[in-house]
């Protein structure tokens, strides 16, 4: 008798241990979550979870370190793990709501804050954030509605440029005889710095023109890099307009002889993403075979909207040159291929296999992302691989090797992801990732890099920089305010 209740008493203690050691390491990721050190929360939720996985606080707040990490599929499992585990949990369903806005599922959303309100009727903030939210999928289902009568009308039908007047009082750049020139660009580059903004007739002018040259490259571009050529790649540019200069500082103004590759996300959190991408568009136009742009997921409508890009052109512009922006990304070619040995796309690898070059050149790309395919996963998250720790957010190195071997290419560079170095090397050196948003959003403390890749040997050579000061308009100003609210 004595001998079984020490032995139930034994296995009660191992089970309180168990449940402590558990609460210790959701305490040391909370730390590490507190010192925006996410990597090592997420790492630290996950050895909790592996300890005691009936808790549903350690899922909701690995949902938020997904979440900070923009890893939203993973945050979204997460939130609906803990919802699982505890359907009266109010904060797991707004990690829901707030995964499912980023993913651009705004229907799915608005069904969890309806649920927060219902549950707390008193609560200002869950109502606000209801209207807010209920605004959204409105708004949408407007904009379809429209879409549908205008049978795709482009905005360009509409505008009249010829007869768009500058005023005299204007003193900023032209373009010249209706051309981007070397000289325009640099006085457009000073102008920026100085935050001026380009008269709208020549906005309008680049934008034309760019969607021009933009349709008609495929979707996979193929370039070679003779021995003695050199091209530089660049990742995320997120609207760090003073970051871009500074590329440029550092490693040469683009041309003929200096080519660039810019992969995707070039606007949306900084704000200073009408910069960024009308500089970007400008040297297309004036180097259209030596300046290369890749679509990314922010290149995209749902990301604009809630990520501040559309907010920005709004306050800048007007909401129909945002229509227009969002027709020349509909046009951005989604990967690159260099010397048939480089394959450079934002997001990553598919999942499925078997995919081929081929493959790319064949995707219809003038959309907004479907919700799977090839073409949403060249510029999107791709989950392909959620490894039992759940901290990578990559396709695993099986799905690299067999790509690489079955369209005989060396490696492939991507970017999306914000790194500590500005960039990494993984899958023994086939995967390599490129972030060139130094201290990406003012608060992550990375470095920016780029890449020298050479069309002598193709090794590729890693440059790092930091972050240089910008005028005091925060990141993220333009964005829905729902995101604003310190929910990300
Ligand atoms: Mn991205």
């Amino acid at each position: 008798m004595i001998s079984i209740r020490v032995e139930y008493g034994s296995a009660k203690m191992a089970e309180e241990e168990r449940i402590a050691n558990a609460e210790k390491l959701k305490e040391k990721a909370n730390t590490h979550f507190k010192e925006k050190d996410y990597e090592n929360a997420i790492k630290y939720y996950t050895e909790a979870l592996e300890l005691n996985s009936s808790n549903a606080i350690y899922y909701s707040n690995r949902s938020l370190a997904y979440l900070r990490t923009e890893c939203y599929g993973y945050a979204l499992a997460d939130a609906t793990r803990a919802l699982e585990i505890d359907k009266n949990y109010i904060k797991g369903y707004y990690r829901r709501a707030t995964s499912n806005m980023a993913l651009g599922k705004f229907k799915a959303a608005l069904k969890d804050y309806e649920t927060v309100v219902r549950v707390r009727p008193n609560d200002k903030d869950a109502k606000m954030k209801y209207q807010e939210c209920n605004k959204i999928v409105k708004q949408k289902a407007f904009e379809r509605a429209i879409a549908s009568d205008e049978l795709k009308r482009s905005v360009v039908d509409s505008l009249d440029i010829e007869n768009m007047t500058i005023e005299d009082e204007y003193t900023g750049p032209k373009l010249e005889d209706g051309k981007v020139t070397v000289k325009f660009m640099k006085d457009l580059m000073q102008w920026f710095k100085d935050q001026k903004k380009l008269h709208r007739k020549c906005a309008y002018q680049i934008l034309i023109q760019v969607k021009d040259i933009l349709s008609k490259l495929p979707s996979l571009v193929e370039i070679c890099l003779k021995e003695t050529e050199k091209i530089t790649i660049c990742g995320d540019t997120h609207g760090q307009y003073y970051d871009l200069l500074n590329i440029f500082e550092l490693n040469g103004l683009p041309s003929e002889t200096n080519p660039y590759l810019f992969n995707g996300d070039f606007v949306d959190r900084g704000s200073f993403s009408v910069e960024v991408i009308l500089t970007l568009f400008g040297f297309k136009l004036l180097f259209p075979d030596h300046f290369h742009l890749l679509r990314g997921n922010h290149e995209t409508d749902n990301m604009n909207q809630m990520y501040g890009f559309e907010g920005e052109v709004k306050a800048k512009y007007t909401a129909q040159m945002f229509q227009l922006f969002s027709e020349v990304f509909q046009w951005l070619p989604l990967a690159q291929c260099i010397n048939s040995k480089v394959l450079v796309m934002h997001g990553g690898l598919f999942s499925e296999d078997g995919v081929t070059l081929d493959d790319l050149r064949k995707i219809d790309r003038n959309r907004q992302p479907p919700d799977s395919g090839l073409c949403f996963l060249l510029w999107h998250k791709n989950g392909r691989s959620i490894s039992k720790r759940g901290v990578s957010c990559q396709f695993g190195p099986d799905v690299t090797e067999h790509f690489l071997k079955q369209n005989k290419l060396q490696y492939i560079v991507r970017s999306h992801e914000v790194k500590a170095e500005g960039y990494e090397v993984t899958h023994s050196g086939k995967c390599i990732t490129v972030f060139s948003a130094p201290n990406y959003c003012d608060q992550m403390g990375n470095k920016g890099a780029y890449i020298h890749l050479r069309g002598s040997d193709l090794k590729p050579e890693f440059h790092q920089f930091t972050a240089v000061p910008h005028p005091n308009v925060k990141p993220m100003a333009y964005a829905n305010s729902l995101l604003q609210l310190g929910m990300m």
